[in-house]
């Protein structure tokens, strides 16, 4: 045996007879970067199987979490005592604090690693679980008995307020199992907003009482496309799809996500987008006497997706299910969609003609800003507010009207400049169901290109609206997930991994922090095992397929 090879040896059998001892992960590794870290190379704090959890009673969820969180990473099983009732003492703790003074912006918190113990303080539950996140991501990801986590203080807060990931549970269903992963993914991220797409053509998926035939027969479709919708002839899988989230799992969600920092903004989206509305009851249609079916084809808003007929029936419908979905969500905000509605069935319809001539409204797109006006109208006896896509400002609209824009900067600059808040959501580059390279063999998507680097290099703040003073109108941004082509859980992370992790540097970040060459070097250092400890599938081409290089072929 060469000399080599038995050193190696002698190592892997030591590796193996001391697992129990571990250093911490790299400060430098933390991801999305902090805003401020000062290293102190002087000392550690241990923590062991007898250090303990002490927590302001505010935050007895989160120290529940980091308690699970850390068994489920290290094997470290940590007891957890309420500050004020602290009898026993531990050689170190883990404080989990609130403190409204040191913390003196909304999601703050710092984390300091001195003397004998590590430090958490927030004021809100976001900023503690941020706090967590970033503690855990300094603890090794195997089973330890100790861990050394080094002398560090960090103050760290968000670049934007609005940090979300959309999930479209229509065009295909997930367990509840994955959605909760899904909001796990997004607090790992540092991501405070889940918006959790519900309702269109091809399925209603959120359990409604008033209405039970949106359930019995909206929540189903006969068939399924096989394949792209541009492929012709088409085929479809014909085995009967569909289910609903009950309002218990509903519940269970948004408890589970409220530990985490992370709100939940429905979007039941219309007066478009709505076949499978109307496949229930079909009196809401402009085609009232014809039979409607769940969609079982995508991408087909303009001949086939019928929309809402402005009649007494349909604005009591909105009204009570906006009202009953409303109930359920604590989120001050409710998205109603209002994307692609194809204006072309008011124009041949008499009775939305009629309509649009007795409520003196210039046209069609007056009408949609009707249905907009009436269903905020609806949620705002309910002591909520809307957000919509970009589309609904083609009318207008009371100001305290969240835009969501997927267009480009035009539409965001466009929707500041009429005094709208602004969440960027655009197409380009953020809409992981777009390819992420160019490879003909990778795994099915609907269009686009919009690789790891496009993602990671994406500026919310359009540079006009700087230069007008009106960049405080951006307050976020959105990766979306529509899954026509993404049928399987492993699909759905396949196409958000690494993209998600770009997108949360890019939100949580200084923007003078950002840097590509070492967010890849992170990847592979320290994000890349997590999602392998997470056991989520990802993207692995990512350094192959650019859109740098694209640009200088
Ligand atoms: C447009 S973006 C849609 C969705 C599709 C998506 C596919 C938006 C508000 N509507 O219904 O799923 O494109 O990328």
């Amino acid at each position: 045996m060469k000399l080599t090879h038995c050193r190696s040896l002698i190592l892997a059998v030591l590796l193996l007879a001391i697992p129990v001892l571990a250093t911490a992960q790299s400060v430098d590794d933390i991801t999305p970067i902090p805003a401020e870290v000062k290293k102190a190379r002087r000392g550690h704090v241990t923590i062991d199987g007898d250090a303990q959890i002490v927590f302001d009673k505010q935050f007895a969820n989160q120290a529940a979490y980091l308690k699970e969180m850390l068994v489920g990473q290290t094997g470290l099983k940590l007891k957890s005592q309420e500050s004020s009732q602290t009898i026993s003492k531990a050689p170190h703790n883990i404080r989990l604090l609130y403190d409204a003074k040191a913390i003196d912006r909304d999601e703050m918190y710092t984390l300091v690693v001195a003397g004998k113990d590590v430090t958490i303080r927030a004021k809100d539950t976001g900023g503690m679980v941020y706090g967590i996140q970033t503690l855990l991501q300094l603890f090794p990801l195997k089973p330890v008995q100790e861990v050394k986590v080094p002398d560090v203080e960090i103050r760290d807060y968000p670049r934007f307020a609005y940090r979300g990931m959309h999930l479209d549970v229509v065009r295909h269903m997930f367990p509840l199992d994955f959605i909760k992963k899904y909001i796990d993914y997004l607090a790992f991220h540092k991501m405070n907003t889940f918006h959790w797409h519900l309702t269109d053509d091809q399925g209603w998926r959120i359990e409604i009482e008033s209405y039970p035939k949106l359930n019995s027969i909206g929540s189903w479709r006969d068939s399924t496309l096989i394949g792209h919708f541009k492929a012709a002839p088409a085929r479809y899988d014909t085995t009967r799809y569909g289910g609903f989230y009950t309002k218990d799992e509903v519940r269970e969600v948004i408890r589970y996500a409220a530990m985490r920092g992370i709100n939940i903004i429905p979007e039941i989206d219309i007066p478009g987008h709505s076949r499978a509305t109307i496949a229930a009851y079909s009196e809401l249609s402009t085609r009232p006497d014809s039979t409607w079916s769940v969609a079982t084809t995508w991408g087909m808003y303009n001949r086939h997706n019928n929309v809402l007929q402005p009649n007494p029936a349909t604005f009591k419908f909105l009204k009570t299910v906006f009202q009953e979905v409303a109930e359920l969500f604590p989120s001050e905000y409710f998205h109603l969609g209002g994307d692609e509605t194809s204006k072309l069935w008011w124009k041949a319809d008499p009775v939305s003609q009629k309509f649009i001539k007795d409520h003196n409204l210039k046209d069609e797109k007056g009408l949609q800003t009707y249905f907009v006006e009436q269903v905020a109208g609806y949620l705002a006896e309910k002591g909520k507010k809307v957000i919509g896509w970009h589309e609904i400002l083609e009318g207008d609209l009371s100001t305290s009207t969240l835009i969501m824009n997927w267009g480009g900067e035009k539409e965001g600059i466009a929707a500041a400049k009429r005094g709208h808040q602004v969440i960027m959501s655009p197409g380009r580059p953020l809409y992981f169901d777009h390819y992420q390279s160019k490879d003909p063999n990778d795994s099915l998507a609907i269009h686009g290109y919009n690789p790891l680097d496009a993602v990671y290099n994406f500026e919310p703040v359009p540079d006009t609206l700087r230069k007008l003073n009106l960049d405080h109108y951006i307050i976020g941004a959105q990766g979306n997930l529509w899954t026509e082509y993404i049928g399987s859980t492993a699909k759905v992370e396949y196409m958000v991994f690494p993209r998600m992790t770009a997108l949360s540097e890019v939100l949580w970040s200084p923007r003078e922090k950002r840097d590509f060459a070492d967010f890849k070097r992170r990847l592979k250092t320290a994000i890349i095992p997590r999602y392998t400890f997470w056991k989520a599938h990802y993207f692995p081409n990512y350094e192959q397929w650019t859109a740098e290089k694209e640009a200088l072929k």
